[in-house]
């Protein structure tokens, strides 16, 4: 017999499934209403992993938004506007990117223009396998699956600077964690001119100051460049190979192979792109030295030698040599991470002098990485680093909320109240110990 929530559970579950219906538009779920008011991509990849525990038919429809907003040339933008929203519910919005004049930007929506880490087959993936309605899922699956290849095709095309088959970032955004320390150094060195940017707005507190206006000009000197793909590879000041980038793209060209062979495709092409995947990330980003992975600064030659989460996150390479992924579970369970932190595993090393127990990306905890983490130790049978994690993540939303991130020492909920992603990612990890509610999973 399959184990049953406790009535403390019961409750996490309900909770967890109200913060995602409250937070549904009718076509995707916004990160947080308040806060991030529009649709986001790697959210929308995370909450579609817990929605597809309890709502899969709105799993579909938020993916599928997503994917519907895609560029011509495969590009998935990093934010899909809301269009019911006044303008100014966040900056930057619209009038920051003008995708609307761009020929290869999906009409009539308003995106972005840069991308974030490409979880969407590897969600696809998962929502399949939750599924109980196999041939409806299968549906599915065939009209996403062109539309993964060609997002795929655009990072090996457009985004493999370095050629060796890694896709690189032009933006701290893209890397989904924007205020990291790691991209202190690639920012600083990034100058703007001293008139290039005039604040428009200064809506909130994090991250703020210097790194925010290099971030909007880094978006503006993007854009006058036509968003040229020439531009970007040659000339913009800011391209790094990012670990958790490209492990996550490793873990969906994994899932487009498996895809491929569910909608009658041919899965080998995939198979043979993780390989180059695999092998680069290890050429390029493992650090013997440091004994884990750090990111390639494209435009100094040199790596970022921090260790963040980031560094952790390739135990979900299902190749990972297994002394690589021994000596990140070494360091994972380290004074410098899970170690010292009441609750684990705060996003930098703890020993940094850049940590920073409240500062977003530089410290905190956060639902998702833990969740990456977690899959992660399970795709090297690392069981118990797996249960400290699970264990770990359901106490911080128990003690705070389905907060946005967490003090790594007290537990303590920091940022937006009701994000979706800790919500959905709740779902999926008691769901995946098939802790069920009695009354059905949709209640
Ligand atoms: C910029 C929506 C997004 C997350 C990112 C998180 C934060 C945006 C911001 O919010 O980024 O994309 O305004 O800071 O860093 O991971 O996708 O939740």
């Amino acid at each position: 017999m399959s184990p049953r929530l406790t009535g403390d559970e019961s409750a996490l579950w309900r909770a967890a499934i109200r913060v995602l219906d409250a937070n549904w538009t009718g076509t995707a779920t916004t990160p947080s209403p308040g806060l991030y008011p529009h649709q986001w991509s790697w959210d929308s990849a995370f909450t579609c992993i817990g929605l597809a525990r309890c709502r899969p038919e709105r799993a579909e429809r938020e993916l599928a938004a997503l994917l519907e907003a895609q560029w011509a040339d495969g590009m998935v933008p990093h934010i899909v506007f809301n269009a019911d929203l006044v303008r100014k519910g966040y900056f930057p919005g619209p009038e920051l990117w003008l995708s609307r004049d761009r020929p290869q930007a999906p009409r009539p929506v308003e995106t972005s223009a840069i991308t974030q880490p490409p979880l969407h087959a590897f969600t696809a993936l998962r929502m399949h396998a939750a599924a109980s309605d196999g041939a409806r899922s299968r549906d599915f699956l065939c009209w996403a699956y062109p539309r993964l290849v060609a997002q795929h095709r655009y990072l090996a095309r457009v985004r493999d600077a370095g050629g060796e088959g890694l896709a690189a970032i032009c933006h701290p955004w893209e890397s989904g964690l924007d205020n990291s320390p790691t991209w202190d150094r690639p920012l600083a060195a990034a100058q703007p001119p001293p008139t290039a940017y005039a604040r428009l707005a200064a809506p909130r507190s994090q991250p703020a100051g210097v790194d925010h206006e290099r971030y909007v000009w880094l978006v503006t000197a993007y854009r006058d460049s036509g968003y040229d793909e020439g531009y970007l590879r040659h000339e913009h000041p800011f391209l790094v190979e990012d670990p958790l980038f490209n492990t996550v793209y490793l873990a969906s060209t994994h899932a487009l192979a498996e895809i491929a062979a569910l909608v009658g495709a041919d899965p080998v092409p995939h198979r043979e792109d993780a390989q180059r995947i695999h092998t680069a990330l290890i050429r390029r980003l493992w650090d013997d030295e440091q004994r884990c992975f750090h990111p390639l600064d494209l435009r100094s030659g040199r790596r970022i030698r921090i260790a963040t989460i980031a560094s952790l996150v390739p135990l979900l390479d299902p190749e990972l040599p297994a002394p690589m992924a021994r000596r990140l579970a070494d360091l994972l369970l380290s004074a410098r991470f899970a170690g010292a932190a009441g609750y684990p595993v705060p996003t930098c090393d703890l020993q940094a002098s850049a940590f920073d127990r409240a500062a977003y990306w530089r410290g905190p905890t956060w639902a998702n990485t833990n969740w990456l983490l977690w899959a992660g130790a399970l795709q090297q049978g690392f069981d118990a680093i797996a249960d400290l994690l699970y264990g770990g993540t359901l106490r911080l939303a128990r003690q705070s909320g389905f907060r946005e991130f967490f003090d790594p020492f007290d537990g303590s909920g920091r940022g937006s109240h009701d994000y979706s992603w800790t919500a959905a990612l709740l779902l999926d990890l008691m769901a995946a110990r098939r802790m069920l509610p009695e009354d059905g999973p949709g209640v």
